[in-house]
């Protein structure tokens, strides 16, 4: 028998594509992107058109594994649940819920997911993560001068006049944005693309500026002195931004020329970005997610939201300073009190120095789910060495990743296409529900059945109690009711949020607690030069993993792009060693002329236990704001082997 199922993608992803999966005689044989669904348009990206092979994988978990004398053993569910239950129960008894440590990441961004926390908060409430390592500077920046983290409606690019797309690669990170742009542009926008890294992004745009990695503030210094020198400022916008003439000293502290200099831009780029957000408007600000993981990256960011703002681009249509949308804005997580209910938290980037030290209690076990922190997480030696050290790792995968690998307990779980669940969209309005288009393999439990039973087992049965379905039902109900939006509208198609406007901020009022934009004043830190290690370590998104998580199995040493001059003399495709002040790694290089002098450009989430993985060399450094991780800001440098 041969049927199609929809479902939505629920990866860390901005775009949350419809996808539709035929199954024939209960296999997956195909899948696709659903042409109904107005952000997928019928395509799906490189490494989720291969996803198949990752769901039918042999590699892939359908018994729980328990680790004895270094070997994991299969375990019967009851067995491994019981284990479970009793370690965490005698933990908490012996030490306090803050002995334990929940750790979830992004493996999926289902709304359902967000249980294991409300499940550790009953149990606990257990020791919590904070900040983040995804989007917490750019997150607070935003929060900090607009008092709001959303954005304009994506297709609200129909009516921009210019669009500045700073540090965002579309075409690996949300190809779903790539064909609106293309749509703007065909209606007569004009496209920008500010990275230091040249990509394929470049080739939908009609300027490509490549400053030196992490000096967008002097570049947005620079064109906002232009703007104030020409007076291509909003008149109104001293009434509605605090700080104004603080920010205008601030960017007239240098010349334009110096400014250009510290981003070694020339001015002539800066006047060609100045006239866009003046004479050109509306023009649309697309901040990428990769420039806020540095050291200076809220300051970055908060440049780039005054730039919008004293040009009056905040507010109108075709305008706007995007950022991040409010993935979970639609639905109401207000029963799960997070951060604020734990006793105590553990800054994410920061993950395995402050597991190997926090006391008092000491963190005695640890429950990862949806993460891989080994690899993703920076220094990843530290992280190992603080679950290696713990008495009991417990993690839940579908896969034995590197993290895994450290655990106690192994608990198998499903895939996206086993998905129940509800999703919003960090780069988009659609809201919508994930639902399974086959069933688990025998073996395999969702996380929900997961804590589920782990509560029955430790007398959290009734607050646990609920299907995929009655719980959706509870994250929908109190924000989507009022707007006729059931559970039944999501099942029957995706549908836009109806609670983000267009167009933020049209009254130009802002939820700030002065109510106006809160203008940077000061110059953020910036990362120092090491002149032994002269290279910016890029290790960034690629279209074949999402990051830990490889398309298909990846052999041999990692590949590093660097320009050919700065190979210090290492030929095209030879392996050498890159090396770090913290670690070193065998990769091949690769040589493309149109990148910096000062980048090796690395893929991020490459398998530690392959020595592939950026992340071993990657010290663990907080942002200026918000606590996420200064992940592009690490210098390495290329030796012989
Ligand atoms: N294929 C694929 N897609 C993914 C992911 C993946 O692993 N693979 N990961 C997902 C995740 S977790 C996220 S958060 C999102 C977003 O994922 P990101 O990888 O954050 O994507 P971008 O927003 O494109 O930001 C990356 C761009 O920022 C640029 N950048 C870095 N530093 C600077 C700087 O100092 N200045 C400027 N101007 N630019 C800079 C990089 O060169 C790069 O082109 O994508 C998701 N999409
Ligand atoms: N060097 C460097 N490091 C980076 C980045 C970078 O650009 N460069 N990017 C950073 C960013 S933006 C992010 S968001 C983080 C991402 O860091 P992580 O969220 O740790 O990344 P993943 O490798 O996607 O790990 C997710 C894991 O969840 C599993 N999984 C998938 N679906 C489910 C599910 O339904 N349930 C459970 N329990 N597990 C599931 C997957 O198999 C995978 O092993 O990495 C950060 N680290
Ligand atoms: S990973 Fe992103 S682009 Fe790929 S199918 Fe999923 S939502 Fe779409
Ligand atoms: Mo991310």
């Amino acid at each position: 028998m041969t049927e199609t199922k929809k479902t939505l993608c629920n990866r860390d992803c901005p775009d949350v594509c419809g996808i539709v999966a035929t199954i024939e005689d209960g296999r997956i044989t195909r899948i696709r992107g659903d042409k109904d669904h107005p952000i997928t348009r019928g395509f799906l990206c490189y490494r989720t058109s291969l996803f198949l092979s990752t769901q039918y994988s042999p590699q892939r978990l359908t018994s729980p594994l328990l680790r004895h004398n270094g070997e994991f053993h299969p375990i019967a569910w009851d067995e491994a649940l019981d284990l479970a239950a009793q370690r965490l129960t005698a933990i908490r008894r012996e030490s306090g819920p803050a002995a334990i440590f929940h750790y979830r990441s992004g493996g999926s961004l289902g709304l359902v997911k967000h249980l294991s926390d409300y499940f550790f908060e009953k149990f606990g409430p257990v020791t919590t993560k904070r900040g983040d390592i995804c989007a917490g500077a750019g997150d607070a920046a935003q929060g900090l001068d607009f008092g709001e983290r959303e954005s304009n409606d994506l297709f609200d690019l129909l009516n921009s006049k210019n669009i500045l797309l700073w540090g965002k690669n579309v075409f690996t990170s949300s190809p779903h944005t790539a064909p609106v742009l293309m749509d703007a542009r065909a209606k007569g926008a004009r496209l920008v693309l500010v990275d230091p890294v040249y990509h394929k992004t470049a080739t939908l745009c009609e300027r490509f500026i490549q400053p030196r990695p992490g000096s967008d503030f002097a570049l947005a210094m620079a064109v906002a002195r232009i703007l104030f020198e020409q007076n291509w400022i909003d008149p109104q916008a001293p009434s509605y931004c605090d700080h104004f003439d603080r920010f205008r000293s601030l960017a007239m502290r240098h010349t334009v020329r110096e400014w250009c200099v510290q981003a070694d831009v020339d001015e002539e780029s800066a006047l060609d970005l100045a006239r866009r957000l003046g004479p050109g408007k509306p023009t649309a600000i697309l901040v990428g997610w990769g420039m806020g993981r540095r050291v200076n990256g809220a300051g970055i960011v908060r440049a780039l939201d005054a730039l919008g703002a004293i040009s009056g681009n905040i507010g109108i249509s075709g305008g706007g300073v995007s950022f991040y949308f409010k993935r979970r804005g639609a639905f109401d997580t207000s029963f799960i009190r997070g951060k604020e209910a734990a006793p105590r938290t553990v800054c994410e980037p920061l993950f395995g120095s402050e597991v190997l030290q926090l006391a008092n209690p000491p963190i005695r076990a640890v429950w990862v789910t949806a993460g891989n922190p080994v690899v993703m997480l920076p220094e990843s030696e530290t992280t190992a060495q603080a679950l290696r050290s713990r008495e009991f790792v417990v993690v839940v995968d579908s896969f034995l990743t590197d993290t895994a690998k450290l655990a106690h307990l192994v608990l198998p779980t499903t895939t996206l296409l086993e998905a129940d669940d509800l999703l919003g969209s960090y780069g988009h309005h659609w809201i919508g529900v994930a639902r399974p288009v086959v069933s688990p393999p025998e073996g395999v439990k969702s996380d929900l059945e997961i804590v589920q039973e782990l509560a029955r087992r430790v007398g959290l049965a009734d607050a646990m109690a609920g299907s995929a379905r009655e719980w959706k039902q509870r994250f929908i109900a109190p924000k989507l009711a009022p707007h006729g939006i059931t559970l039944e509208t999501l099942e029957a198609g995706a549908v836009r949020n109806p609670i983000p406007k267009n167009v933020l901020f049209e009254d130009r009022r802002f939820p700030t607690a002065s109510g106006k934009v809160n203008l940077i004043a000061d110059e953020p830190p910036i990362s120092a030069d090491d002149p032994e290690f002269p290279l910016f370590m890029m290790s960034l998104s690629t279209e074949k993993s999402q990051s830990s998580h490889w398309a298909t199995p990846q052999q041999g040493p990692a590949t590093v792009t660097v320009h050919p001059d700065a190979a210090g003399g290492l030929p095209d495709g030879s392996l050498c060693r890159l090396e770090s002040r913290i670690g070193s790694m065998t990769v091949r290089v690769r040589y493309d002329a149109q990148q910096r002098r000062d980048v090796a450009i690395l893929p991020k989430g490459g398998h530690y236990s392959d020595g592939r993985c950026a992340n071993a060399l990657l010290r663990a450094r907080t942002t200026d704001l918000g606590e996420g991780a200064a992940l592009y800001d690490e210098r390495v440098r290329l030796a012989r082997l």
